[in-house]
Parts: structure tokens; C-alpha cells; sequence
């Protein structure tokens, strides 16, 4: 029988925000405007892509959603901090994202920049609490990976790179460090996460790694793709931004057709990787597939 992904993702996204919704601060605590401003991002409609990963790696593991929700919230908190930096009139400068205004416009910007601040560090609290009772080997593990995910030498190295890049010719080489760090690098950081925290074994590690790596360069290849396909209303922010701001991406480099086979050909590797798992490992399957088929 065909894996009913759309169910999976629902439940899986319930789950999440239902957690999210429990360990992010209140309004009603002080500083209520700064706890409003978090809210507001983390609980907007996302896809909820990267705290799926980590469950659907610790499933494939044998290991039940619960023991993995605090890293799961973790890496959306993570994930939302980004989001709203990125959006801010020193970054991108954007108006919409999730559908709705960006942070900055309607909280101002010091508060967007302070919400992003706070997001990262109760990521991290998030984790250290270790409500599950993970061993602690494990959850420092998770720390680590957490970190180098996020930091230079993960997203914020990424996104260095691609601000430097803007209106300039970048190499084969470059992009694909743009693209491993300043989106690949949260995701398999997600897996990543998912994975040691239910206690994976060195090979299973290894596999899961590679498998983490290749479905964060097919997303953010189909990024680019949606950036300049993609219907407006249903990403939720302006389409063709990307070739506004001279940015570096596959379709530029490469055209189309190719990114799209190359996309294609990163999910196979995913795919090929998951070969000594068995059915616990269908999510991440049909996640892996879903990244390159995805309108939003
Ligand atoms: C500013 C520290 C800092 C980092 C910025 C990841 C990133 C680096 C910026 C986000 C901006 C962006 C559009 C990145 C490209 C791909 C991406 C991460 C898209 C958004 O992720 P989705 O599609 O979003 O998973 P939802 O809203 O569904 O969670």
C-alpha cells in the first residue's frame, strides 16, 4: 500500500504546533510584546518541514515522535529566527512571508531583530531541558550539531556568502556552498538531530547523513525553481524576488530543465541512501520525494 504522506505531514504538523503552541512563551508573561512578536512567526502557517525531519529520522529509528518534540520545536525555532532576520530591511527587506506581513512590519524592527534573537536561544533551552530524560551524551551530541548548523559554518556562513554573491557571476562552486550551508545545512541538521537523539548507531548515522545532505540541496533547488515558477498565493510571499536582487541560484546558472534533473537526481541519492532501512524509514522516503514535487 502507496505512504499516505499528506496524512502523515498533517498529524506530524498538529503534533509540532501543538507543542510549539505549549513551550513558547505566553502573551499574558512579560515582555508581552516581544513573546506576542515570536508567536506571531512560529505560529504562522509553515510547512513545519525541518521538526518533521527530525521526528520522521527518529521513527525510522524506531523511536516514538514525543521523545524527539522539544528538538523537534528546537529546530522550527531555529528555522523562524531566519525567517525573520532575513526579512529584515538590512537583509532581503521583505514585506510578506507565511501569508502574512513580515515580522518587522508590524512589531518595528528592533523588536523583529530581538524576537530572532530570543528564538535562537530558547532553541538551544529547548533542548538542554531534556524533559525526556535522552542520555545526556546524546543531547549534547544534539547541542553540537544544533550549533554548527546554525552558525558559521552552517546557515549564517550560507547566507554570508549568498549577500556577497548578489549581483555577481558565482561559480558552480560557490552556489553549491550557498546552497549546502545557508538552507542544506538546517535540514540536515533536523536529521541529523532526529537521528542521534534516538540513539542511532554509527552506519545508521553515516546513512542518515548523506540521506539529510542531498534532500537539503533538492530543496533549496526547488527554491530557486518556485522562486520563478511558483504561484504567489500559495508560497505565501512575492514570486521572481530572487532574479530582482541578481541572486545566485540554479535556474540562473543552469536554466531550468537542468536544475529541475538535477533536483531530481539529488532525491535519488536521498533515496539510495535509505536503502538498509525498512519500512520505518517510508516518511523520509516520501519526504525526500515531496521536496522536489512541492508547490509551496
Ligand atoms: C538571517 C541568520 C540568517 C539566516 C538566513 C535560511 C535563511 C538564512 C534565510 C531564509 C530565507 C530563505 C527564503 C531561504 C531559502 C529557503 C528557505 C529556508 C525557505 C523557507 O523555508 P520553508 O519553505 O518555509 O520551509 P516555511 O514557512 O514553510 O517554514
Amino acid at each position: 500500500m502507496e505512504f499516505d504522506l499528506q496524512g502523515y505531514l498533517k498529524v506530524r504538523r498538529t503534533m509540532v504546533e501543538d507543542a510549539l503552541n505549549t513551550l513558547l512563551p505566553v502573551e499574558s508573561e512579560r515582555p508581552q510584546k516581544l513573546n506576542e512578536a515570536i508567536r506571531y512567526s512560529v505560529l504562522a502557517p509553515g510547512k513545519r518541514l525541518r521538526p518533521t525531519l527530525v521526528i520522521a529520522a527518529a521513527e525510522a529509528l524506531g523511536k516514538a515522535a514525543e521523545m524527539v518534540m522539544p528538538v523537534a520545536c528546537a529546530l522550527e525555532c531555529i528555522h523562524v529566527f531566519s525567517l525573520i532576520h532575513d526579512d529584515l530591511p538590512c537583509m532581503d527587506n521583505d514585506d510578506y512571508r507565511r501569508g502574512r506581513l513580515t515580522n518587522h512590519k508590524v512589531y518595528g524592527e528592533a523588536m523583529a531583530l530581538l524576537a530572532g534573537d530570543a528564538l535562537l536561544a530558547l532553541a538551544f533551552e529547548l533542548v538542554a531541558a531534556n524533559p525526556c530524560s535522552v542520555p545526556l551524551d546524546c543531547v549534547v551530541r544534539t547541542i553540537h550539531i544544533i550549533a554548527r548548523a546554525s552558525g558559521t559554518r552552517g546557515m549564517v556562513g550560507g547566507q554570508v556568502v549568498d549577500m556577497e554573491s548578489q549581483g555577481r557571476e558565482v561559480s558552480e562552486e560557490t552556489l553549491f556552498y550557498i546552497h549546502e550551508h545557508k538552507t542544506g545545512a538546517l535540514i540536515l541538521g533536523s536529521v541529523e538531530a532526529g537521528a542521534v537523539m534516538a540513539g542511532a548507531s554509527q552506519p545508521e548515522l553515516e546513512a542518515l547523513r548523506v540521506y539529510g545532505r542531498q534532500i537539503g540541496l533538492a530543496f533549496q533547488i526547488a527554491d530557486d525553481i518556485l522562486d520563478v515558477v511558483g504561484d504567489e498565493a500559495r508560497i505565501g510571499k512575492p514570486v521572481g524576488s530572487d532574479q530582482e536582487r541578481d541572486k545566485a541560484t540554479y535556474p540562473r546558472l543552469f536554466g531550468l530543465e537542468k536544475s529541475r534533473e538535477m533536483a531530481h537526481f539529488h532525491v535519488q541519492q536521498a533515496l539510495s541512501a535509505l536503502g538498509p532501512f525498512g519500512q520505518g524509514a517510508d516518511p523520509l522516503r516520501a519526504i525526500a520525494s515531496y521536496i522536489v514535487e512541492r508547490d509551496l
